[in-house]
């Protein structure tokens, strides 16, 4: 197998055929919604009981949701790929993690995780939390979603800037290009002498520093990349 890394990027498009709100789109999550009031740590100290209330609301939606064929097409890349692929997404759903996929990374956090502000514990949480429990390991009622929001820092980003800059393909899927430092990813992998190619419904605010763009939705697009790609590696 010819040796290839790939990074691919995923964003709220890849989950939107799985019924996932995106959240700049018409009929998005930020529509009704002010980005400041649900999405920043100072919109969560002045007020936690709607914040909480809108991480139950999309913790109980992504529970209905099922992964698409877009999720599906890259499980079929990572049995071919393995190491050698890493899926970095700025979701908060488990849709990857439900097809199947196992190296992926959470830049931007999990619904599933709930995070304790008083003893800095993190634990899988798949309930509300509008009604303040006590953390399961200190007992203390300081319980927030464990999501990245504005201003605070993303997970793992040293992993993602070693995957990203020793890659050979970036592939972006279904996000608008919109929120740093993901966005300036493609800049980074064309800059450290990858190919890149983004695959989104419609072009975003960084098409122009990929080599290739097609637009479409996710659901077809990947699973079509996807088959180009798989039998070019085993030859
Ligand atoms: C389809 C489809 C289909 C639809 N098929 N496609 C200037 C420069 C650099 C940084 C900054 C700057 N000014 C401010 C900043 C910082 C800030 C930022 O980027 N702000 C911007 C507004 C400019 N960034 C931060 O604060 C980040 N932290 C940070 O920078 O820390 C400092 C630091 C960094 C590095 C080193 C050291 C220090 C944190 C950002 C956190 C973002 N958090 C959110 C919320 C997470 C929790 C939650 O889910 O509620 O993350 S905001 C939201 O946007 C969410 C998403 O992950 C993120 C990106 O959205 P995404 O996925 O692109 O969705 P959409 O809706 O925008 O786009 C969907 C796309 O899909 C569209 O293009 C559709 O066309 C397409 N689509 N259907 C294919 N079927």
């Amino acid at each position: 197998m010819r040796p290839v890394r790939v990074v691919v990027l995923t964003g709220a498009g890849i989950s939107a055929e799985s019924g996932v709100r995106t959240f700049r789109d018409s009929g998005g999550l930020w529509e009704g919604h002010d980005v400041e009031a649900v999405a920043t740590p100072e919109g969560f100290a002045r007020d936690p009981e709607l914040v909480q209330r809108f991480y139950d609301a999309r913790r109980r939606a992504v529970a209905q949701a099922t992964p698409n064929a877009a999720h599906r097409a890259l499980v079929h890349l990572e049995e071919a790929l393995g190491e050698d692929l890493l899926v970095v997404t700025q979701n908060v759903d488990d849709l990857h993690e439900r097809a199947g996929s196992r190296r992926v990374v959470h830049m931007h956090g999990e619904l599933l995780r709930a995070w304790c502000q008083e003893c800095g514990r993190r634990h899988r949480w798949d309930g509300d939390l509008v009604d303040v429990p006590p953390c399961p390991a200190c007992g203390e009622r300081a319980l927030r979603p464990d999501v990245v929001w504005f201003g605070e820092v993303p997970y793992e980003l040293e992993r993602i800037d070693r995957a990203v800059t020793a890659c050979d393909l970036f592939v972006s899927v279904g996000t608008s290009g919109s929120v740093y430092p993901a966005a300036g990813y493609v800049a980074l992998a064309a800059s450290s002498g990858a190919r890149t190619l983004e695959l989104n419904l419609e072009p975003s605010e960084v098409s122009r520093f990929f080599d290739e763009v097609r637009t479409g939705p996710a659901a077809q697009l990947v699973p079509q990349w996807v088959e180009q790609l798989v039998p070019g590696l085993r030859a």
